[in-house]
């Protein structure tokens, strides 16, 4: 619920009405900046999910070509590292101890620069990057992270535009896109106002004990953040997959036991998830679904739809996390699991 807020902390001093702020990222920030061929991004967990977003983003908005990999490979297996690469590690805590280990081990084989995006100041990975842009998201009671990857996905967003300024994003398209990221805030509280209804929805999931989260292009890290709350918190097995692979495997898996959860703002993809949708409904699964109301998804027997905001395609994704979040939420609330500190897992993983 602290979302809308803390999100506007992290834009302020960052954006002005219509453009990044120069200094947005810092004053070494420009040169750094200039002449960045490739970011490899580095995280774990629901921060990798946050780069999984920024990808789509840095490599539409700046046109530079982005890999994103989890710390705990990266870190034990040989690669290539150019010197133009801007290494990337996010960290809510910024003391994971593969994240941290990735970036040590990067410093060695040399890169252009470390940018950090992290919520704890003083921490290891605020003091051993070049850049840093601190999420104002404030401490995280809970162990799954929630307003840490919507303040994350902001900071990124804000990021990619500073990196996109660089290679020539026009400045027209560089508003339009600050103009959706000042309309945030108002879309997340509008979304929050679903509580209720989204506390109905999730009784469905109370007697399941799988379930399936699809998204296409830049919900599909979406899909894996929500199936990623709903395990971590209610012990309901999700699986994540990009829509589009559904007919090469899980598929076999959908009949009436198996919801599938999906999220549809309105972009150039929207077709093509509603044919996937259509072959999910095929096979008897239940489905709901997150939906713009431009995006045409209409409610009938074994598809639930809940109507939401319509917002910019760049920014969905940072909208789109928060109805699965509170549907996770309600789940484990009706499951009596323990929503802040669920079984086996620590808030920091630092060895
Ligand atoms: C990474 C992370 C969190 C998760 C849990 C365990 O932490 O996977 O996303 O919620 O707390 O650690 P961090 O590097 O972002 O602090």
């Amino acid at each position: 619920y602290e979302q809308p807020r803390v999100i506007k902390a992290t834009m302020e001093g960052r954006v002005t009405k219509t453009r990044v702020l120069e200094q947005a990222l810092g004053t070494e920030a420009e040169n750094l900046l200039d002449n960045v061929r490739h970011v490899q991004i580095i995280a774990c967990g629901t921060s990798y999910h946050a780069g999984m977003v920024a990808r789509y983003w840095i490599e539409e908005l700046a046109g530079v070509p982005c890999s994103v990999e989890v710390a705990s490979e990266f870190r034990y297996r040989k690669h290539v590292i150019q010197q133009d690469t801007l290494f990337l590690c996010i960290s809510q805590s910024g003391e994971t101890a593969d994240t941290l280990a990735a970036l040590r081990q990067a410093k060695k084989a040399g890169f252009r620069a470390a940018l950090g995006i992290c919520n704890v100041p003083g921490s290891s990975l605020v003091r051993e990057s070049d850049l840093v842009i601190m999420t104002q998201a404030g401490p995280e009671i809970g162990v799954a992270s929630t307003k840490a990857f919507t303040t994350q996905l902001t900071a990124l967003l804000i990021f990619t535009l500073a990196l996109a300024r660089h290679n020539g994003l026009p400045e027209e398209k560089e508003t339009e896109i600050v103009e959706a990221i000042h309309r945030l805030p108002g879309q997340v509280s509008d979304v929050l106002a679903l509580d209720g209804e989204i506390a109905e929805m999730s009784k469905a999931f109370m007697d399941k004990n799988h379930s399936l989260f699809l998204g296409r292009g830049s919900q599909f890290p979406v899909a894996l953040e929500g199936a990623l709350k709903l395990k971590e918190i209610s012990y309901i097995h999700a699986e994540a997959y990009p829509a589009g692979e559904l007919k090469h495997g899980p598929l076999a898996l959908v009949d009436s036991e198996m919801p599938v959860v999906t999220v549809a703002p309105n972009n150039d993809l929207v077709e093509k998830l509603k044919s996937n949708l259509e072959e999910v409904r095929a096979r008897g699964g239940e489905l709901f679904v997150f939906a713009d109301k431009l995006a045409g998804v209409k409610p009938e027997e074994g598809i639930h739809v809940m109507q939401l905001p319509s917002v910019h395609p760049i920014t969905a994704p940072i909208v789109y996390t928060v109805p699965l979040q509170l549907l996770s939420y309600h789940v484990a609330v009706l499951k009596g699991t323990d929503v802040d500190q669920p079984r086996n897992l620590a808030k920091s993983v630092t060895v």
